[in-house]
């Protein structure tokens, strides 16, 4: 059985090999980014089965999407490739050392043709857990009802629903995305906003009443991420902080949110307690920023039973 299904759009990025303004910069390096593809790495490398559906363009940058997922062990049988329509492709920008800022063009891309059509029930059926982020719906109408399609099937058949909010304000108004996304809230298993995303979707600026509204509209879980400070866990027990892991430096801050959704959702796979899924999550969100590139710095297994070993030592 797979253990996580998830869809959306993957894009090349073109990471600059210096800092400063984009018109400045002397040269890119090529890799490959999406908030739902970070996650199935992130949890391949932890050792899941996972599937990863998506659009991509009959170019050259789709294919190198589908062989690095390939070779990150993600399964991408169902991907289909649309000659109509590109991959899309996405610039970093460094101001400055750990502080990214993103360009998109994106507008039109095979992903955002993904439909309803494209999601197949058997598909979910078989899987342990459904993972969707706030960025597909963001794309385009069709990619909106893809995800209705998805969450609906999921829920019929009681498969858990992870969200991530990622809310990208470059690509709708707060207005559409509040409403769209507060109705996967009350859809959703578990919830996994950055504060300053609850901020937005909630009008609340205090964790503890931000978590409560969220929790009240009917997840099991709620994860307010928080950068270094960790997260704050809600759930039948009620609110507290699980202390984030201090990293040397931050490199690339890109992808954290995805580093943290798949240690926690491998938490959860594997029948931890929510408290011991988000300490696993704040793990990897540290490994993640550690690195540059959104995905490339996430742990094997191995290498996070050894994390673990050490910091029971140290305890
Ligand atoms: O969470 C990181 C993502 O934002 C990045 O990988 C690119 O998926 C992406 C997006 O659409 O912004």
């Amino acid at each position: 059985m797979i253990d996580m299904v998830t869809f959306g759009e993957s894009l090349v990025v073109l990471d600059p090999v210096n800092l400063g303004p984009l018109r400045h910069v002397q040269g890119f390096t090529k890799k490959m980014a999406g908030s739902e593809s970070n996650v199935s790495i992130g949890l391949s490398r932890l050792g899941h089965r996972v599937s990863w559906l998506s659009r991509i363009g009959n170019d050259e940058f789709g294919h190198f999407i589908l062989s690095t997922l390939r070779s990150e062990n993600v399964d991408v049988s169902r991907v289909k490739v649309d000659g109509s329509a590109p991959t899309g492709i996405m610039f970093k920008e460094k101001r400055k050392k750990g502080q990214v800022n993103v360009y998109y063009y994106r507008k039109q891309s095979a992903a955002s043709n993904l439909s309803e059509e494209d999601i197949d029930e058997a598909w979910i059926c078989g899987a342990k857990l459904l993972h969707i982020t706030g960025i597909t719906p963001a794309l385009s109408e069709s990619c909106r009802k893809a995800i209705r399609k998805a969450v609906t099937t999921a829920r019929s058949a009681g498969i858990p629903i992870s969200f991530d909010a990622n809310l990208r304000l470059k690509l709708w108004d707060l207005q559409t995305a509040r409403e769209t996304l507060l109705s996967l809230v009350c859809e959703s298993t578990y919830f996994l906003p950055a504060y300053e995303e609850g901020v937005k979707l909630s009008g609340l600026n205090n964790v503890e009443k931000m978590a409560e509204f969220f929790y009240r509209m009917g997840p099991k879980a709620i994860v307010i991420k928080d950068g270094k400070k960790g997260a704050y866990l809600y759930d039948r027990d009620g609110g507290r902080w699980i202390s984030g892991f201090p990293v040397d430096e931050v490199v690339d801050p890109t992808g954290a949110g995805d580093a943290f959704a798949a240690g926690f959702l491998s938490g959860i796979l594997n029948g931890m307690p929510h408290e011991e899924a988000v300490r696993q999550g704040n793990v990897l969100g540290a490994y993640a920023v550690s690195v540059n590139g959104d995905w490339e710095g996430l742990p094997t297994k191995t290498e996070l039973e050894q994390f673990f070993s050490t910091e029971d030592i140290n305890r």
